[in-house]
């Protein structure tokens, strides 16, 4: 299945007719405080001579998931408490007397409409990022993310990477741009690696890598992993040995190309401890590359707040060091139990200030307009398609049939529409479906197209032989983690199939237990359990990498018309000239079948139906 462009962001709502507007009913935000108790915590943080506080993947999801439906409140925390959060165990980490840095791994852009909702002419999570700055990182790393579109690159060029003095990494990422003479340039986009001592005095040297991205935009440049470490400034970057080397950078820390670095850096320097901070992938996933180094992946979404400590010994042992790491739920439950703080105690100026400016982008944005009320969840993994419960189900054969016939004059002829199951991007739970949900469930401004007068059962041949292809392709691309879909950014099915893997390794029998709320249930590779709160898993059901509406109810020699997301007419024509021989379709058949785009669709549904 073919991720659609990014680009298509840029559109959001410029082009999109169903745009709210003024005359649109929007209510108050409201923070949701946890409503249910929260479990806590069973166990203590273990804590470390040197400890990291992870994030990575946050994609704009700074005011926390808000919905009440499971197991969206265990990460209902938002960025000002955990903007509070890390100033209390900033405090911790004095009064143990040891060191606690901040991390993250990039991709801050692209996920809610507080990253994506802005008005037109803004800059895509420019406003979230004022917040991001606020917080005490260490290292930043960039995300394939950031680089897209170029003004979003730029953005963190001349914006950004100036907040964080010389701690926002890009090892193999350069953007170009016109020096003060009018010359063309190619520079890094942050810094391409930074040495800084901690609070202890301890000597850190540290890199932010990008996996090998081919997916960015014109005038960006990602540099592969395997020449970077072959560059002269590499050499000498890693030349001095510190007490150790933190790696960020947005890489899954398995399958992909950390153990290059991981050698580079060896080859040099055989014992020094070596930390890996990455991300890329969507899950939580740790792994040890020797005894004196751990590598820790933080989930996505701020789903999942990372925790690793380690105990250093003296220079030049080669015993195997003491780590830890942990995956939490970032809630305030969670935040208060591991920073010894009560619901009272908890806030901070900075935390409150945070929160309360990240609800006043959410309303300039407009992001509470209410489309409608969803009736139940409906979720893209959690039931099967088709079924009632599935967001899949309800975008192809209820949203489209109806958002697509709207001001439609073909509206009353017999058609089928096909569309790509990778178009929706997160859940939508019971309850306001609002500017917001629309942002972060479907935000991709693909637009429809059309075949006039297909006999109905060379339509219907179309739609499954295009899945049978699509499932083919599938297999290939996951069997070697690599192949065009990968470099292009699409990760979305690694992360299906981490859930997949949970589920079957004991979904059913926990659930049944009915001892444990539904969540991340982590298996890695690093000793012990990594899950801070015990769930049972989620259901998984595996879903078709093409939806369609419901085949009319016609002959399959009548004609109707075929209706279809227009990033896969190359595809479709193919097929369609495949499966039959009465005629040679062209691109010249082909017409628009409305103005209306994907990611209006599901709002001019719920407008209609959820009203
Ligand atoms: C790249 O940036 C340079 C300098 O701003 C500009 O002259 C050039 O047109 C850009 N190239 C593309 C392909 O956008
Ligand atoms: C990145 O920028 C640096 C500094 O201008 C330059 O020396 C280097 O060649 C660039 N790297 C790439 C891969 O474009
Ligand atoms: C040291 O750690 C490595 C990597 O995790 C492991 O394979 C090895 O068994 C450990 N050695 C000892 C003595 O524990
Ligand atoms: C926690 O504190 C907030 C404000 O700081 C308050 O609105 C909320 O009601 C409190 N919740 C509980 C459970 O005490
Ligand atoms: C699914 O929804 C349809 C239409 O609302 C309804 O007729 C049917 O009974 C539902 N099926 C189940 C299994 O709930
Ligand atoms: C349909 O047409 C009406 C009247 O011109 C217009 O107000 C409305 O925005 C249109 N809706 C869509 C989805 O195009
Ligand atoms: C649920 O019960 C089982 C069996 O007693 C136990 O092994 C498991 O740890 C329990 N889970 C939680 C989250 O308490
Ligand atoms: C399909 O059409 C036939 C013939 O018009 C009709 O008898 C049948 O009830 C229809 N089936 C459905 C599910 O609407
Ligand atoms: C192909 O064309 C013939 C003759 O026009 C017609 O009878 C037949 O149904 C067509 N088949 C398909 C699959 O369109
Ligand atoms: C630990 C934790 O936060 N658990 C909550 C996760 O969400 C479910 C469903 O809302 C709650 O019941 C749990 O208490
Ligand atoms: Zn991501
Ligand atoms: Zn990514």
């Amino acid at each position: 299945m073919l991720a659609p462009t990014f680009f298509a962001l840029l559109a959001f709502c410029a082009a999109a007719l169903a745009c709210p507007g003024e005359e649109g009913h929007a209510h108050v935000h409201k923070r949701e405080f946890p409503k249910v108790p929260l479990p806590p915590p069973t166990r203590p943080l273990q804590w470390g001579d040197v400890n990291i506080i992870h994030t990575t993947d946050s994609h704009g999801w700074l005011l926390g998931h808000q919905k009440l439906s499971a197991p969206e409140p265990n990460y209902s925390g938002d960025f000002g408490d955990f903007a509070s959060f890390v100033s209390h165990m900033k405090l911790l980490a004095l009064e143990k007397d040891v060191d606690l840095l901040l991390v993250d791994s990039g991709d801050l852009h692209d996920g809610t409409g507080l990253s994506d909702g802005f008005p037109a002419g803004g800059v895509d999570a420019h406003e979230t990022n004022q917040f991001i700055a606020e917080l005490p990182y260490d290292v930043m790393a960039i995300g394939n993310h950031e680089l897209y579109i170029y003004a979003n690159t730029l953005d963190m060029y001349k914006n950004f990477a100036p907040k964080l003095n010389g701690r926002y990494l890009s090892s193999n990422v350069n953007i170009t741009v016109a020096d003060q003479h009018g010359n063309t340039i190619s520079v890094p986009v942050g810094n391409r690696f930074a040495k800084f001592r901690t609070r202890k005095g301890r000597k850190v040297t540290s890199l932010g890598v990008l996996y090998d991205f081919a997916g960015n935009d014109k005038n960006t440049t990602v540099q592969k992993v395997e020449d970077m470490v072959k560059e002269s400034w590499f050499a000498e970057a890693i030349k001095d040995e510190p007490d150790f080397f933190l790696l960020a950078g947005h890489m899954p820390v398995q399958k992909d190309k950390w153990p290059v670095v991981f050698n580079a850096i060896r080859a040099v320097h055989a014992t020094t401890p070596i930390l890996i901070l990455g991300g890329h992938t969507h899950i939580r996933d740790c792994v040890q590359l020797d005894g004196r180094s751990m590598s820790l992946e933080s989930g996505r979404y701020m789903e999942t707040v990372g925790w690793m400590s380690v105990d250093l010994d003296h220079k030049g042992s080669n015993k195997n060091l003491t780590f830890s790491r942990r995956y939490l739920d970032p809630n305030r439950v969670s935040y208060e139990w591991h920073s010894r703080r009560s619901n009272f105690t908890f806030d901070t100026f900075l935390g409150q200030s945070i929160t309360n400016g990240l609800e006043k982008i959410s309303k300039r944005f407009n992001l509470d307009f209410l489309f409608g009320t969803a009736p139940h969840d409906f979720t893209i993994s959690r039931a099967p398609y088709p079924s009632n419960d599935s967001l899949l189900t309800l975008f192809a054969t209820e949203a489209l049939p109806v958002a697509l016939a709207i001001n439609n004059t073909r509206a009353n002829i017999p058609n089928r529409i096909v569309t790509n199951s990778g178009s929706q991007r997160f859940d939508i739970f019971s309850g306001a479906f609002t500017k917001n949900d629309q942002l972060t469930t479907s935000p991709f401004a693909d637009a429809f197209l059309y075949i006039p007068d297909v006999p109905a059962g060379v339509v219907n041949t179309v739609f499954s032989a295009l899945n049978n292809n699509g499932a083919n392709e599938r297999r290939r691309s996951v069997a070697q983690r690599e192949g065009p879909m990968y470099g292009r950014g699409h990760v979305e099915h690694i992360y299906r199939e981490w859930l997949e893997e949970m589920d079957k390794r004991s979904g059913a029998e926990r659930r049944a237990m009915q001892n444990a709320t539904i969540g991340y249930v982590t298996s890695d590779s690093c000793p012990g359990a990594g899950d801070d709160i015990l769930h049972s898993p989620l259901p998984f059901f595996s879903s078709p990498d093409f939806i369609a509406s419901n085949a009319p109810n016609v002959t399959d020699a009548t004609p109707i018309d075929f209706v279809f997301v227009d990033f896969i007419e190359g595809q479709l024509l193919q097929v369609l000239n495949t499966v039959q021989k009465n005629k040679t379709y062209t691109a010249a058949d082909v017409a628009l079948y409305t103005p209306t785009l994907a990611n209006a669709a599901l709002g001019l549904y719920a407008q209609t139906a959820w009203n």
